[in-house]
C-alpha cells in the first residue's frame, strides 16, 4: 500500500484509531478428536486432529479500536461479558496487539447463533472469528495459515474453523501448528445431525477436563497412539469417498476419547441417560440398514454423520428417541471471513 501524503497524515491515524472488522466464523466437529496439549501457553495439541466446520451456529463478532478506551469492552450475546470470559478475550487482543505493534484497546461485539460453552464447539467460531476481526481491525493481514495458528492461541479447536469444509490440525511446534484444509471426494455427500440433548453450560470445562485427563488417565496415552492410526485411515477413506469407513473411525475414536476421560482421576463424565438412548438409536439405525455414526465432545450432546440423503431419516429417529432434543441437520460449512472488506 502507497504511503498516506503528509496532508492525509492525521485523518489515516484518526481512522486507524477507530477502524473496526466484523467476521463470521462456524463451528466445527471432530472427527478425530483433540484431546491434551502438549504446552497448555502455547495451545499445541499432543495429537494431529481432523473435522468438518458445519453450517449451522455462526459467531458473528465486530471488533472495533477505541483509542480512548482504558481498557477492552466485550458485549457477549448482548450482555456486559466480565471475570474468566473477558480476561481471555483481552488475553487474546493483547496477542493480536503485540503482533501488529498497536496499544489501543478495542470493543468486541460478538454473539453465537448456537448454544455457548454447551460442547457444540461455541469457542472453536468464537475464537476463528475474534481472530479474523481483531486482526483486520488492528491492520494485520495474515494469510490462512497464519490466521489458523492466532486462532489457535484463542482456543485449539478455532485452528479448524478457519476453514470450511474438513480441516487436519497439525499437532507440533508453535510454527507447525496449524490447519489447512483437507481434501475428500468429490462424491462424498456428508450430513452432521446434532442432537442437543442439553444446551446448558457445561460443568467442567474442555480445558480442565482434558488437563486433568492427561496428567491422571492410564488409558490416555494408548489413545493418543491409536488417534494417529485413526487419522491415517480416516484420511484415507474421505478421500476415497468411504463415508461408512470414516465414521466407524470417527465413532471410535470419539468413544475412545471418553473411555480416557472416564478412566481419569476422578473421572471425566460427559454421558447423560439420554446420550447413551441416542446413541442406542444410533446403533438401531444402522443395524436397520441406514448409514449413521455418532460422535460427541465435551458435552452430553450427540452429532451424528451420515449421507445427506439419510439425513431427514435420522433426524426423525433421533427425534423420536430423545423428544426432549432439540435436531438439527447440518452440513459442511464455510470457512471464516471478513463481512466488511477493508473493515472500516
Ligand atoms: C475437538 N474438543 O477436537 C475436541 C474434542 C472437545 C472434545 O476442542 O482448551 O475449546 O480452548 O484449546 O478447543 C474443545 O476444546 O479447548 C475441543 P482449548 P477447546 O473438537
Amino acid at each position: 500500500m502507497a504511503e498516506p501524503s503528509t496532508a492525509s497524515r492525521p485523518a489515516a491515524a484518526a481512522a486507524a484509531a477507530r477502524a473496526g472488522a466484523t467476521a463470521v466464523a462456524h463451528p466445527n466437529i471432530a472427527l478425530i478428536k483433540y484431546w491434551g496439549k502438549s504446552d497448555e501457553r502455547l495451545f499445541l495439541p499432543r495429537t494431529d486432529s481432523l473435522s468438518m466446520t458445519l453450517d449451522v451456529f455462526p459467531t458473528t463478532t465486530r471488533v472495533t479500536v477505541d483509542a480512548g478506551a482504558a481498557q477492552d469492552t466485550v458485549v457477549f450475546d448482548g450482555r456486559l461479558a466480565g471475570g474468566e470470559r473477558l480476561r481471555r478475550i483481552t488475553a487474546f487482543l493483547d496477542l493480536v496487539r503485540r503482533q501488529a505493534g498497536r496499544a489501543e484497546r478495542a470493543v468486541v461485539v460478538t454473539r453465537n447463533a448456537g448454544p455457548t460453552g454447551a460442547g457444540l464447539a461455541s469457542s472453536a467460531s468464537g475464537f476463528a472469528a475474534l481472530a479474523l476481526a481483531a486482526a483486520g481491525a488492528y491492520g494485520l493481514a495474515p494469510d490462512a495459515r497464519a490466521l489458523s495458528r492466532l486462532a489457535r492461541r484463542g482456543s485449539g479447536s478455532a485452528s479448524r474453523s478457519v476453514f470450511g469444509g474438513f480441516a487436519l490440525w497439525h499437532a507440533g511446534a508453535d510454527a507447525d501448528s496449524f490447519a489447512e484444509p483437507v481434501p475428500v471426494a468429490g462424491s462424498l455427500e456428508p450430513a452432521l445431525v446434532v442432537a442437543v440433548v442439553d444446551a446448558g453450560p457445561k460443568a467442567l470445562s474442555s480445558r480442565e477436563a482434558m488437563r486433568r485427563t492427561v496428567a491422571t488417565s492410564p488409558l490416555y496415552e494408548p489413545w493418543a497412539r491409536s488417534s494417529g492410526q485413526d487419522l491415517v485411515e480416516i484420511r484415507a477413506a474421505l478421500g476415497r469417498g468411504d463415508l461408512a469407513a470414516a465414521g466407524e473411525i470417527a465413532e471410535r475414536n470419539a468413544l475412545g476419547m471418553h473411555a480416557t476421560m472416564l478412566a481419569a482421576r476422578p473421572a471425566v463424565r460427559y454421558f447423560r441417560p439420554a446420550s447413551l438412548t441416542v446413541l442406542d438409536r444410533v446403533a438401531a439405525l444402522r443395524q436397520g440398514g441406514v448409514g449413521a455414526w455418532a460422535t460427541m465432545d465435551a458435552g452430553p450432546n450427540v452429532k451424528v454423520l451420515c449421507h445427506r440423503a439419510d439425513s431427514a431419516v435420522v433426524a426423525a429417529a433421533l427425534r423420536e428417541a430423545a423428544p426432549g432434543a432439540a435436531v438439527h441437520v447440518a452440513g459442511p460449512g464455510p470457512g471464516a471471513r471478513l463481512l466488511d472488506g477493508a473493515g472500516r
